[in-house]
């Protein structure tokens, strides 16, 4: 009996339900149109053959079928037939209406003899066979028939943070994973690499030109095409020379194969923030390299006022970017702030004064300003009915590229299929494909690691709401709450074990470690915190041995492990620290802790240290974007977390830095980005019960950094802090701030 289930406009609630469609629910993103013409499955052919045109013959898609991982064989004597074939193909003239009218669009039909794959173009084709193959993930065939395409026409990511750039492997597990995923784009414009940015008129040395080669010839093979941006801002001249540089760069990455390319102008101010000049310049490439190659893609533009919250209507930068630069140019948008969920009435703000549909540069799940968090939550937060309005959408991830695949994965399903997505959904799968073996114990450790602290583009994300009811009952005293917070640890204590222990993904396995050791710490100090608790309540002499004293002080030993792992050698260089569970579960330990100790010296007539928070260094500010920057140590170095963006230091504006004792001063070094700026900063330590000024001066007048006199050394004080003195606004970076202790 054939049994037609009829499953239209990618209901994939519905899906779930029904176990005949279980294998195209395998498929990510999820496909707009599904019909399965059969709800029993049969076993996969042993092999295929492909029937094709000679122009198709070698495309990407016919070589994702040879050489599949599903585990069917390619024989031209197979029964079995994959016919693949694009508008205005004999072999797919039977289907041709089935087409459906959009870019990168395709039909599939999957039955007993063969599968069919018919599409608007060659990408669209090599989508069809990722769904198809998907389909077959678990070893059986679906009779079913597809039509689908993309909503978003560009998908994927842009590389385009701080730190340290991807690997040559991440990049390239990167770029297949796109393709699986069906995300067609890849920019590559890491702010550290010196010939993106800082040296953007040079070439790339050879062997590293050859590594970018080879991405670019891998991203063909997997239905992505690689941008190449140039990141000329920094000290861009407005004049025929450096227009020249450019050009120059550009038609060398062009001999190298790159036929995609983008201009980036974000994080700069001055002169080469000019959106006339940088019309002009993008204008000018577009006439003159664009249109002359012919099989190059249309330009993307990342423009300087990329977010709402810095755009000056009153300047029109954006409005001169829409009016005057070629209409076939992308421009990036980060919505209403540089980090911010993208909705409706944003898209039309920019829209109207771009004059053309925004592309979006999504900084989720990035990471570089919050360096000691890693993200592992879903990707949630965007408008789902803002396809149109936009021309692309990419996300920027983290450093962290294997990591990343776990938001990245929802991110391709919403920008695909935006009314279907379901972010929590595509969270679970996510987690399970980049660690099928250990899936539950990543999602059990990731339930600690999704939020991104404070931080200062305000940007939060929910983790830990599932704790909300027992931190509830905890704070009632309600009988069993104490146990369920000791099984939750023992829970979070077993996974990081399990994730230690599993080295499947290995990249995923070096990325989490320093989290992972954390999370440990973070399991045993709330096993610790709770047993303290059950021996006050019960009024019992000790818990699983051990006395309240011995308790507490494991517990307080944990606190200074956390706080010593944290500043350790295990965290990266320019990382503030490393944070678990932060938003939920550490305070609700650190209240649980603080509570039960108080009533413990109420109790025993004691007096042990009650508060759980361990950090000998606080930094205020009243100049906003300073003000969230974490203090780390590490040794007898006192950092504080640069910040990437331009920093706007109102007149008179300050921040500082206070310990809790005494510091001795050994020196001092910081850099605000930009020479000649000492004489307009003011440094005074507090010492004595007053305020100390001590000189700052640069070492030459093009050294950024800013170096304090000699009387600075052997100074003891409690704080320091540094003014805006020179009696106007500034604009600066906040590179790099250190001071060293005796
Ligand atoms: C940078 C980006 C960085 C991100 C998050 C854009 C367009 N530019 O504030 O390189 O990764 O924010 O820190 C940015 O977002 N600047």
């Amino acid at each position: 009996m054939n049994r037609i289930l009829s499953v239209v406009g990618c209901s994939l609630a519905l899906f779930a339900t029904l176990p005949s469609s279980a294998q195209i629910s395998l498929v990510n993103p999820v496909p707009h149109e599904v019909k399965v013409t059969d709800a029993k499955c049969l076993p996969l052919p042993k092999a295929w053959k492909v029937v094709t045109t000679d122009a198709l013959s070698d495309c990407a898609a016919a070589n994702a079928l040879k050489t599949n991982k599903v585990g069917v064989n390619f024989s031209s004597s197979a029964s079995f037939t994959v016919t693949l074939g694009v508008k205005g193909d004999k072999c797919v003239a039977k289907v041709k209406n089935m087409i459906p009218d959009r870019h990168e669009g395709y039909y599939l039909r999957i039955d007993k003899k063969g599968a069919v794959i018919a599409a608007a173009d060659e990408t669209g084709l090599f989508w069809g066979v990722q769904t198809l193959l998907a389909s077959m993930a678990e070893g059986k065939l679906q009779k079913a028939e597809v039509t689908d395409w993309p909503d978003v026409p560009y998908r994927g990511t842009v590389e385009g943070f701080y730190g340290t750039p991807w690997s040559h492997k991440a990049r390239l597990s990167q770029i297949e994973f796109y393709g699986r995923h069906k995300m067609n784009v890849y920019i590559y414009g890491p702010k550290d690499d010196p010939y993106h940015r800082n040296q953007w008129r040079e070439p790339y040395p050879q062997d590293e030109a050859a590594r970018i080669q080879e991405l670019n010839e891998h991203a063909k093979k997997h239905g992505v095409k690689f941008y190449w941006a140039i990141h000329p801002g920094v000290d861009i001249k407005w004049t025929v020379e450096d227009r020249d540089h450019l050009m120059a760069k550009l038609e060398k990455m062009y001999a190298l194969g790159i036929r995609a390319f983008a201009v980036f102008f974000d994080d700069i101010w001055g002169e080469g923030a000019k959106a006339d000049k940088q019309a002009d310049l993008l204008n000018y490439v577009d006439d003159h390299f664009i249109a002359v190659h012919k099989d190059v893609a249309p330009l993307i533009l990342c423009p300087t006022e990329y977010n709402r919250a810095w755009a000056d209507d009153s300047k029109g930068y954006l409005r001169t970017l829409g009016t005057k630069m070629n209409k076939d140019i992308h421009i990036m948008w980060t919505g209403n702030t540089v980090v911010h969920c993208i909705d409706k009435e944003s898209m039309e703000w920019i829209n109207s004064r771009i004059d053309r549909k925004a592309y979006i540069w999504w900084n989720f799940p990035v990471s570089d300003f919050v360096r000691d968090h890693i993200l592992m939550g879903p990707a949630y937060g965007n408008d789902l009915d803002i396809a149109d309005t936009m021309s692309g959408f990419v996300s920027n991830p983290m450093e962290h590229a294997e990591t990343s695949k776990i938001s990245l994965y929802g991110i391709a399903d919403y920008t695909w299929n935006m009314q279907a997505y379901d972010s929590q959904k595509d969270w679970e799968a996510g987690l399970r494909e980049v660690l099928p073996k250990n899936y539950e114990a990543l999602r059990t450790f990731a339930l600690y690691n999704k939020d991104l602290g404070q931080n200062g583009h305000g940007f939060r994300r929910e983790e830990g709401d599932e704790l909300l009811p027992l931190a509830k009952r905890i704070e009632n005293g309600e009988a069993g709450a104490l146990k369920e917070l000791q099984e939750t640890c023992t829970r979070l204590d077993k996974a990081v074990d399990a994730l230690l222990a599993d080295h499947s993904n290995p990249e995923l396995n070096r990325e989490l470690r320093p989290w992972l050791l954390q999370g440990k710490n973070l399991a045993a100090y709330g096993y610790d915190v709770a047993c303290m608790a059950v021996c006050l309540k019960e009024g019992s002499a000790a818990v699983g041995g051990k006395s309240f004293q011995a308790l507490y002080d494991a517990a307080k030993k944990k606190t200074l492990e956390m706080y010593e792992l944290e500043n350790s050698d295990v965290r990266h260089a320019l990382q503030p620290g490393i944070k678990v569970g932060t938003k939920v579960m550490l305070p609700m330990l650190n209240k649980l802790f603080t509570a039960t100790v108080t009533a413990y010296n109420t109790q025993n007539g004691t007096s042990l240290e009650s508060s759980a928070d361990y950090n000998p260094f606080k930094l205020t500010s009243d100049v906003a974007q300073l003000a969230l920057l974490p203090v780390s140590v590490r040794g007898n170095d006192v950092t504080v977390a640069p910040a990437l963006e331009v920093i706007n230091w109102q007149k008179d504006g300050s921040f500082t830095i206070e310990g809790d004792r005494d510091i001795t001063f050994a020196g001092m070094d910081f850099n605000f980005g930009v020479p000649k700026v000492a004489g307009k900063f003011r440094l005074e330590l507090f010492t004595n019960g007053a305020w100390r000024e001590v000189s700052l001066l640069h070492y030459s007048d093009n050294d950024p950094v800013i170096h304090t006199g000699n009387e600075l050394g052997g100074m003891t004080a409690r704080k320091l802090r540094i003014t805006n003195v020179s009696g106007q606004d500034l604009q600066v970076y906040f590179k790099h701030f250190k001071f060293v202790k005796q």
